[in-house]
C-alpha cells in the first residue's frame, strides 16, 4: 500500500461534474496547482471532445510541469490520432465491455473491442508515448472476457490496465478479489477507477491497493458524473492513516484547501461541511470529556494531525456538554488567572447560559473576562 500513484482527474472526470465549465486559464491554474501539490499525474479530457479541448489539452501540455500529463480517449484510432499530436506524455484509453455498454452504448462484441484494442495500443506504443488500457464498467462485465483483454494488452507492453466502476455498484471485497486476480494474470500496472454513488469510492480505492493496484484516480472534492468518484483529499486522508511519512513525504498536504477552495470556486459550490481533513468542522472537538482528553494528548480523538495539513484544532466550549478542563484552557488563553474552584463556577454559568441557546466564542471569552475583573476587584 506504500507504493502507488494519483491520477488526478479534475480536468477530465471533474469536467463532466454538472456544474464543471473551464475556460482555458481556469485549466491552467488548476493544472499548476496540482502540480504544485504533488500529484504524479493530471489527466485532462479529450482532444477529440472539442476544438477548444483540443487547444486547452496542447496548453497544459506545454506547460513543463512536474506531473505527468495524460489525456483519456476513446479507444478508436480517429481519438488516438488526435491526442498523440497534442504533446501530452500518455493516453489513457477506455472502451466499455459490460453487456449494458456493448448493448445499449457502442454495440460492438468483445472480438471487435479486442481487435480495436491491439491496433490502439499498437499504434500508441509506436509513438513512444505511454499507454493505459481500461474497460469501463468493469464490475459488470464478464470475468473471463475482462481478464482475455486485459492479458492481450499486457503482452503488447501497456503500461498499466484500468478497472473501472463506472457505476458506483462495487463493494470493497468486490474490489479486492477483482484487483488480486488480475494482479496474477498481467505484469503491467493496475490502474483503478471508482464512482462514489453509494458511497465507497475511497474504501474501494484502499481496497485495491491492498490487492496490489499501483495507480488510483482522484478529483478535487471527488467532482465527476452524477455524484463523483474518489475525492484527493479523502484519498490522502486514508492513505496518511496508513503511512504517514510516505504521504508527507510526496504531497504538499498544506496546500489541500487552497487546492478544494479554487475547484470549488470555479464549479461554484461550497466544500461540504463534512468534507475529509477541511470540512469547517474536521478538527472541532465539543463534548467536555473529549476536550480534556484532547488537550491532555491530541492523539486521544484525532487520527489526522491538524497541523500536517495546515489545519487548526478548535475546542468548542461555549455549550452544554462543555467542561470545567476546556474552560480552563480558554482562560489561560486568554491569560485570565482563575483559581479550579472558579474555572468550574464559570462553567457552571456557560451551562446554565447555553442551555438556552448556545454561545459564540466571542460571547464565552466576554464572560470569562467579566467573570475574571470580578473576581479580581474583589481581591483587591
Ligand atoms: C465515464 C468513463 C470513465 C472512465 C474511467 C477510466 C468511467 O466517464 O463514464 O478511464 O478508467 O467511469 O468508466 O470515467
Ligand atoms: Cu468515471
Amino acid at each position: 500500500v506504500d507504493n502507488f500513484s494519483i491520477i488526478e482527474s479534475t480536468l477530465r472526470e471533474g469536467e463532466q461534474f454538472a456544474n464543471a465549465f473551464f475556460d482555458t486559464a481556469k485549466k491552467i491554474e488548476i493544472a499548476k496547482a496540482l502540480d504544485d501539490f504533488g500529484v504524479e499525474y493530471i489527466e485532462i479530457t479529450s482532444p477529440a471532445a472539442s476544438e477548444q479541448s483540443r487547444q486547452d489539452c496542447v496548453a497544459i501540455a506545454s506547460l513543463g510541469l512536474k506531473s505527468k500529463i495524460l489525456t483519456h480517449v476513446r479507444c478508436h484510432m480517429d481519438d488516438a490520432r488526435i491526442a498523440v499530436e497534442t504533446g501530452v506524455d500518455g493516453l489513457d484509453v477506455v472502451i466499455g465491455t459490460s453487456s449494458f455498454l456493448r448493448q445499449f452504448s457502442h454495440g460492438k462484441s468483445m472480438e471487435y473491442i479486442t481487435q480495436q484494442a491491439i491496433e490502439v495500443v499498437n499504434y500508441i506504443k509506436s509513438t513512444g508515448l505511454e499507454v493505459r488500457f481500461s474497460s469501463e464498467d468493469s464490475f459488470r462485465s464478464d470475468l473471463v472476457d475482462l481478464l482475455n483483454i486485459y492479458r492481450t494488452v499486457d503482452k503488447l507492453g501497456v503500461n498499466r490496465v484500468g478497472i473501472a466502476d463506472t457505476v458506483g455498484c462495487a463493494n470493497p471485497r468486490q474490489v479486492y478479489e477483482l484487483v488480486r486476480t488480475l494482479r496474477g494474470v498481467v505484469s503491467c500496472d493496475i490502474e483503478c477507477h471508482f464512482h462514489n454513488d453509494t458511497g465507497c469510492a475511497i474504501a474501494n480505492a484502499y481496497a485495491a491497493l491492498e490487492a496490489g493496484a499501483t495507480h488510483i484516480d482522484t478529483s478535487v472534492l471527488g467532482i465527476g458524473e452524477r455524484n463523483g468518484i474518489t475525492p484527493l483529499g479523502g484519498l490522502v486522508a486514508r492513505m496518511y492513516t496508513a503511512d504517514r511519512d510516505y504521504i508527507t513525504g510526496k504531497y504538499k498536504l498544506h496546500k489541500l484547501r487552497d487546492l478544494e477552495n479554487l475547484v470549488a470556486d470555479a464549479v461554484d459550490i461550497e466544500v461540504p461541511f463534512n468534507n475529509y481533513v477541511t470540512g469547517y468542522c474536521a478538527f472541532t472537538h465539543k463534548a467536555g470529556i473529549h476536550a480534556k482528553a484532547i488537550l491532555n494528548n491530541p492523539s486521544t480523538y484525532e487520527i489526522l494531525k491538524p497541523e500536517d495539513f495546515g489545519m487548526t484544532r478548535y475546542v468548542s466550549i461555549g455549550h452544554r456538554l462543555t467542561g470545567w478542563n476546556a474552560v480552563k484552557s480558554r482562560t489561560q488563553q486568554l491569560g485570565l488567572e482563575l483559581t479550579d474552584d472558579q474555572v468550574k463556577q464559570v462553567t457552571a454559568k456557560i451551562k446554565q447560559m447555553a442551555d438556552i441557546k448556545p454561545l459564540g466564542i466571542e460571547a464565552v471569552d466576554h464572560l470569562l473576562r467579566e467573570f475574571h475583573a470580578k473576581h479580581t476587584d474583589n481581591h483587591l
